[in-house]
């Protein structure tokens, strides 16, 4: 029996669904007695450091975790279940750590540096462990933080990895192991680990090999767009420049959970689904798709992205749900990261004309609760042409494409509902406003590329990845595995994203990754 501490911040039924995948009885610690009686307790932690402490605080937690740490019990923390170990941090000054581990939680700060460092990363292991074993040392782990444990006792330190500098990723004392990567979402590696946690003693073990420096790789996303086709079923379609029919009909690509595990299996570092009509059909009203995302993460032990009408909505019966309502929904349907596109749109035009930051957004609520890395700002451009940059006052790019009328300019319109209405903001302003209101990465789709299999956008990619600091994915126009190679050399994305050619057997995610081994840094 495993109990899991689930204190209400977010998505534990990821760690639920790895646990119980390998065989175990999951137990949800629902209060202090709960904690005190665990044979074995996985802490895993999300959100923000302060709101974890508050709320562990407000129901009485605290006390029943110092004793069961001091139990000599079997304990594993995960994320914000790591720095919960420490003394403070510095993202909640006021509130104290359980301060059972010597050190404390520092920002990443590094100029140049992407932040929060997401993505999968290696690690460096520095002493005898159970928690490796079956593994080969080079794996990869997923992680997603912008604040890592700072320690001047190197007794407590298991292992460490590089990102800018080198950083604490886990912790090993006495009965307590943590790492502040997340094993259920990091594949097939992240359930040995799990396992060996589960399985194995504590404390015996060998010191297994892995390199001395680690680089966080570039991911791979696999994304199935999904509607209800015209016989109500709910599919995977595919657009040609956003339009997803056919000779009348909604294209269907196949079953979205079985689509998705297949992504997962052939090595997909991500799986996003976004539900495309999302902008006319309220999710809360559109349970299929929570039941989708449900099941998706029953199978698929990477980063789920969730994305399509999140935004605030009032129904019929005239109850009024916030875009957090709908967001709460489905982080604790298994979403890791939920995608804002047509509401972030509205949300930059009000910012730009008040210049004011209200607090009240989507973006900075769903960020302020569930921690900006949870936060994706789904952009739908498509390219304005004009014959010098004075004739728009949006900013342009010199084009190497030129327009219809052989213009040398353009600028990148931001659309809404699905690419049907452009609006008068252009992406790189949209992703810079994102960022400052507390977006945590930016989903760049183009629509003059989507479903076009002619490379990606280098122009508007590249405009946008340098004008913020946050990771950008890549999305629309994959064609080959050199398209990948070519968007990660040319632009420095930190992902690439593809739906068409996955879906139709042209290319695998296992070939894009074979091809790139040799040219950047990716999960093996
Ligand atoms: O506006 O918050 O409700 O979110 C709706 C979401 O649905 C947005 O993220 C938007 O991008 C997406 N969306 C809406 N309409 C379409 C459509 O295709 N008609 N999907 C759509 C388009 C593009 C990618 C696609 C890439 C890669 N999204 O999902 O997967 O272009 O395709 P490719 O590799 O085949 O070229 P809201």
């Amino acid at each position: 029996m495993i109990t899991i501490l689930d204190y209400g911040a977010g998505n534990v039924r990821s760690v639920i669904n790895a646990v119980e995948k390998l065989g175990e009885t999951v137990r949800v610690a629902e209060s202090g007695s709960d904690i005190i009686t665990a044979e074995k307790l996985i802490f895993p932690g999300v959100g923000s450091f302060g709101n974890m402490m508050r709320i562990l605080r407000d129901r009485a937690f605290v006390a029943p975790l110092m004793a069961y740490l001091q139990s000599g019990r079997p304990f594993f923390g995960i994320c914000l279940g790591m720095q919960a170990l420490f003394e403070y941090s510095e993202e909640a000054p006021d509130e104290k750590g359980l301060g059972v581990l010597p050190g404390h939680v520092r920002r990443f700060s590094m100029e140049g540096l992407s932040i929060p460092h997401m993505g999968w990363n290696g690690i460096s292991v520095k002493q005898p462990t159970n928690l490796f074993q079956g593994l080969f040392g080079n794996e990869k782990f997923y992680f997603v933080h912008s604040y890592h444990v700072v320690t001047d006792n190197p007794e407590v330190v298991l292992s460490t990895t590089d990102y800018g500098y080198s950083f604490v990723s886990a912790v090993q004392y006495k009965n307590i192991q943590a790492v502040q990567f997340h094993p259920e979402k990091s594949g097939a590696a992240g359930l040995t680990l799990l396992e060996n946690f589960i399985c194995h003693p504590q404390g015996v073990g060998r010191l297994p090999k892995t390199p001395d420096h680690t680089r966080l790789a570039k991911r791979i996303i696999a994304c199935l767009d999904v509607r209800t086709n015209d016989k109500g079923d709910l599919v995977v379609t595919k657009g040609d420049q956003y339009d997803v029919r056919e000779s009348g009909q909604v294209r269907n690509l196949g079953k979205p959970v079985e689509l998705a595990k297949r992504y997962y299996e052939e090595g997909a570092d991500e799986v996003a689904l976004l539900n495309i009509t999302g902008f006319r059909d309220f999710p809360l009203e559109d349970m299929p798709m929570i039941h989708v995302l449900r099941e998706t993460s029953r199978y698929v032990f990477v980063p789920l992205t969730i994305g399509g009408g999140i935004r605030d909505f009032t129904d019929k019966n005239g109850r009024h749900y916030t875009a957090l309502d709908v967001a709460a929904e489905y982080f604790r349907s298994g979403a890791d990261k939920i995608s804002i596109g047509s509401d972030a749109v509205e949300i930059v035009e009000n910012y730009l004309k008040t210049q004011k930051m209200t607090g009240k957004s989507a973006i900075e609520q769903i960020s302020r609760v569930y921690g900006s890395q949870a936060v994706v700002i789904s952009i739908d451009p498509r390219r304005v042409y004009v014959n010098a940059p004075e004739d728009t006052p949006h900013p342009t790019v010199e084009t190497t494409i030129p327009g219809p009328a052989g213009e040398r300019w353009c600028w990148f319109q931001c659309t809404v509902k699905g690419g049907r209405e452009g609006r008068d903001v252009d992406a790189v302003t949209l992703a810079q406003v994102c960022e400052k209101l507390g977006a945590g990465e930016i989903l760049l789709n183009c629509i003059d590329r989507d479903g076009t299999n002619s490379g990606f956008d280098i122009e508007l990619i590249r405009a946008v990845k340098q004008a913020v600091t946050i990771p950008v994915i890549a999305s629309s126009g994959a064609g080959c595995e050199a398209h990948f190679a070519e968007v990660f050399e040319k632009t420095g994305v930190e992902a690439a994203l593809a739906a068409g050619i996955f879906h139709r057997r042209e290319v695998s995610v296992g070939a894009v990754k074979n091809y790139l081994k040799d040219k950047v840094d990716i999960r093996p």
